[in-house]
């Protein structure tokens, strides 16, 4: 029976290598459109939950794995022989850059050695790891083709983007509409009804190049974004103007505008990254891709941004940075989630504690946070913390903070993320 015959008749098997943030919710996808489903995992730590159908995901509730775990349709494994008994894997490993800024393609090209001495004729492999134009056909598909089965004739190979946002609470993996570009036609043609098998709408596009791009330009497209509201809160702040109010007004534009604010740096293991993929790979074509370039010097210069402006505001009280005790208030790369991976509060920290500030933290959603070689621990948010502190610093505007709380309690505010938008005129606070 062919793959497609499989696909439509629900009897097809699929593999996910990476049971991450991407992974763990797309495996849960495919089995609850009825389809059998290896996780493969290095991590036996994940194998073992997953097995025991304990989610270790924000956006996979324990209570919709553990069914799908039980009628066994999701099974864990570290054991890469098992690809054999699929008809369609799905890469979703990490593509972090080394220390470099540079590419890291090792967790994609150990994935697919894994994978490919187990490759029969007719399967079909997709590659979900965000990366730059041509990883599919430069990369992967040599090492699947090492066995000597023939990607377009033999196996199947395409490029689809992962697009989860974690701790989205309306776009989902079901509801969030799939990216897929084949090696060939026919690629295209068997990944996107794979993926239609469980996610709503699909898009096929001309090639891996295509997909692979789309994926760059949506997060370059932030970062970009991003950058330019932080230079504009730059020269806004020189100008006496406040450009939280003017982001405000320019939104009111029905048309042709959509809102970006600075903040205190760029974090997550997306934005910042994701941008230095394409312009590692543009070199390649004597091409300077000086926006990105440039975004990045921009958002990565914020943190220090950040200290300069506390330093000042410290100074109009006339206490030195130095001695000074400050609280962090949120430390998460973004509101209301407990990632800390590039989070601007890192850089932060660092910063505050090599200019001898004393630095404690709140983060409801953090317990633990490393500064230098201190681990921190979340402090309660008291009212005694918050005068015992001569500054507070909002690096990250979770909502279940009780900033009216913070407003009464604390000697001086330096808000980043506009998250005090109601005490802009209180003597206590500064907005970045
Ligand atoms: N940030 C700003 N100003 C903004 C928006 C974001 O400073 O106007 C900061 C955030 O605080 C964070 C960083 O930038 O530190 C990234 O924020 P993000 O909103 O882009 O969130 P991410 O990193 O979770 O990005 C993910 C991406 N999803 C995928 O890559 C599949 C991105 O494509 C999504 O558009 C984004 O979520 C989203 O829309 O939430």
């Amino acid at each position: 029976m062919s793959l497609e015959d499989r696909l439509a008749s629900g009897e097809a098997v699929f593999g996910v290598v990476g049971l991450g943030y991407v992974g763990l919710p797309l495996a849960v996808e495919m089995a609850k459109a009825g389809h059998r489903v290896v996780g493969f995992e290095v991590s036996a730590d994940k194998v073992a939950k997953v097995n025991a159908g304990e989610s270790y995901i924000g956006d996979v509730p324990t209570s919709e794995l553990a069914p799908l775990v039980e009628q066994g349709l999701i099974l864990a494994t570290t054991d890469f022989s098992q690809a054999g008994g699929t008809d369609a894997v799905a890469i979703c490993v990490p593509t972090p850059l080394d220390s470099m800024k540079e590419p890291d393609t090792s967790y994609m090209e150990a994935a697919a050695r894994e994978v490919a001495p187990h490759l029969r004729p007719g399967m079909l492999v997709t590659l979900e790891s965000t990366t730059y134009p041509g990883t599919t056909e430069e990369v992967i598909q040599p090492i699947l083709e090492s066995g000597g089965l023939v990607v377009g004739r033999d196996i199947y190979l395409a490029f689809s983007p992962e697009r989860v946002d974690p701790g989205n609470p309306r776009y989902q993996t079901k509801n969030t509409p799939k990216v897929v570009g084949g090696v060939t036609d026919r690629c295209t043609q068997i990944a996107a009804a794979m993926y239609s098998r469980f996610i709503d709408t699909v898009v096929p596009v001309s090639t891996t190049r295509a997909a692979e791009m789309t994926k760059l330009l949506e997060n370059i497209f932030r970062c970009v974004n991003i950058a330019l509201m932080n230079e504009l809160l730059q020269v806004s702040e020189r100008m006496g103007i406040d450009i939280w109010e003017v982001v405000d007004a320019a939104k009111t534009k029905p048309f042709g505008f959509m809102p970006f604010y600075p903040g205190p740096g760029l974090g997550g293991h997306c934005i910042p990254i994701d941008p230095f993929y394409l312009s590692w790979k543009a070199r390649e074509y004597d091409f300077h891709t000086e926006f990105i370039e440039l975004a990045g010097k921009t958002n990565e210069d914020m943190p220090y941004y950040v200290v300069k402006r506390l330093m000042e505001a410290l100074n109009h009280a006339q206490k030195p940075l130095a001695g000074s005790k400050i609280l962090v208030l949120g430390v998460a790369y973004k509101a209301d989630i407990d990632d800390i991976r590039e989070s601007p509060a890192i850089k932060v920290t660092r910063l505050l504690a090599e200019k001898s500030a004393d630095v404690c933290y709140h983060d409801p959603y953090v317990s633990t946070f490393a500064v230098g070689d201190a681990e921190l621990a979340s402090e309660p948010l008291t009212a005694e913390l918050l005068s015992s502190a001569d500054a507070v610093v909002v690096l990250t505007d979770h909502k279940k903070v009780d900033y009216d709380f913070v407003a009464e309690h604390a000697k001086l505010v330096l808000d980043t993320r506009n998250a005090m938008k109601d005490f802009r005129s209180s003597a206590n606070v500064i907005r970045l």
